[in-house]
């Protein structure tokens, strides 16, 4: 057979198939049950197709010119009908109710999960684990553990993709958009962009290393940059003077950031909205998207001074106010001594705010 391809081609299609370009492993929780429904659209497929190859072929030799030359006119049956029409029924329906519990169980990120950022660019995939971790075009993860990544372009579109943990989804500019899963088998997979993104889109590829618990504890001690997210955010927070107003002091003229992730905050509109990553985000860029009641719409925008990994800093510092205490601290250090950016004054750094901890 080599000897009627090209070389290259043989070997392509050699490698190709040895490994699995077509039919990567199940290494994610979702992986079995999405195949699962997958197989079984194939497996209806191809009855479909064979009864229907079968029927052409068997009427073809059963009605042809020679045994009946003469056409009957049948006006309708409503058996025949009936059938058509209650089998694709009941198939159509169970694909669609199949479908729609995987869809919730896709879309359902368990509460637990721990969240990884994930920044798009033109080419190459940054990751930032809330630790301090940052990784280019390689994601480490633990396997048994539910991961949710919060995911944002810097420019175009792009589309986020682990065949091997059966995920997909598009990352865009202007809004943070999640997935999740959980990795079940250690190993190395491949990390795809999925979206045409410009000449070297074929180059936004990586890799993602699926560790056991132990492993990844240590990979994370061992790689961190030393400040976690909500460390650079609480730097940036006094840098960019947002403590000028959010502060504990009563006649603040921000509302009061300690709990705020994850509450419900009522809007001059009378609405109601759930604080979360997105909405912080939304908040900075464009503080007059959503105005929180009760205060004048004075808060700037930040747009073009902070930085996508700048945003996520402080959506992770925020989102860990569990308290006043961390935002008098940040005044407290802004007030001691100038904030350096780019660096990170050890000292300036605070304790992780343990669960439940008061101002005092
Ligand atoms: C000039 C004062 C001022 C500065 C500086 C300021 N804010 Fe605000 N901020 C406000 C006011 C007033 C509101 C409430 C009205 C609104 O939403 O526009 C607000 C609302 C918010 C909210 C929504 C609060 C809630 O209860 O849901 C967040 C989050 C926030 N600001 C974060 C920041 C961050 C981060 C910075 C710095 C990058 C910052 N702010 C700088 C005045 C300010
Ligand atoms: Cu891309």
């Amino acid at each position: 057979m080599q000897h009627f391809i090209s070389p290259v081609l043989w070997q392509f299609l050699i490698h190709w198939l040895t490994n699995f370009a077509i039919f990567p492993p199940e290494a994610s929780t979702i992986a079995p049950y999405a195949d699962a429904l997958y197989f079984f659209l194939v497996f209806i497929s191809i009855v479909g197709l064979a009864a229907v190859a079968l029927l052409v072929v068997t009427f073809s030799i059963r009605y042809r010119k020679e045994v009946s030359p003469h056409a009957t006119q049948i006006e309708g049956s409503t058996l025949l009908e009936a059938t058509w029409t209650i089998i694709p029924l009941i198939l159509f329906m169970i694909s669609f109710v199949w479908g729609a519990l995987l869809y919730f169980r896709i879309y359902s990120p368990p509460p637990n999960a721990m969240n990884i950022y994930v920044v798009g660019k033109q080419w190459m995939w940054k990751i930032e684990h809330p630790g301090g971790q940052h990784e280019i075009n390689a994601l480490h993860i633990p396997i048994d553990q539910p991961v949710q990544l919060t995911m944002i372009s810097q420019d175009v579109f792009h589309s986020f993709s682990i065949p091997a943990f059966r995920v997909k989804r598009e990352v865009i500019p202007g809004r943070y958009n999640t997935v999740w899963f959980e990795a079940t088998k250690p190993g190395v997979y491949h990390l795809f962009c999925t979206q045409y993104c410009g000449t070297l889109h074929s180059q936004m590829i990586g890799w993602v290393y699926a560790m056991t618990p132990q492993d990844y504890q240590a990979w994370a001690a061992g790689s961190t940059s030393g400040n976690s997210l909500a460390q650079n955010g609480e730097r940036l927070f006094a840098s960019l003077g947002c403590n000028s107003c959010h502060n504990s002091t009563p006649n603040a003229h921000g509302p009061n950031l300690g709990k705020v992730y994850g509450s419900r905050v009522q809007l001059t509109n009378g609405q109601f909205i759930t604080v979360d990553g997105a909405f912080l985000r939304d908040t900075i860029l464009n503080p007059t998207l959503h105005e929180v009641a009760g205060f004048a719409p004075i808060m700037p925008t930040y747009q073009g001074q902070v930085s996508e990994e700048g945003l996520i800093d402080l959506v992770e510092y925020i989102k860990r106010l569990d308290s006043q205490y961390r935002i008098e601290q940040t005044i407290e250090n802004s007030a001691q001594q100038p904030v350096q950016t780019g660096t990170s004054p050890s000292g300036t750094s605070a304790p992780e705010l343990a669960p439940g901890m008061v101002k005092q």
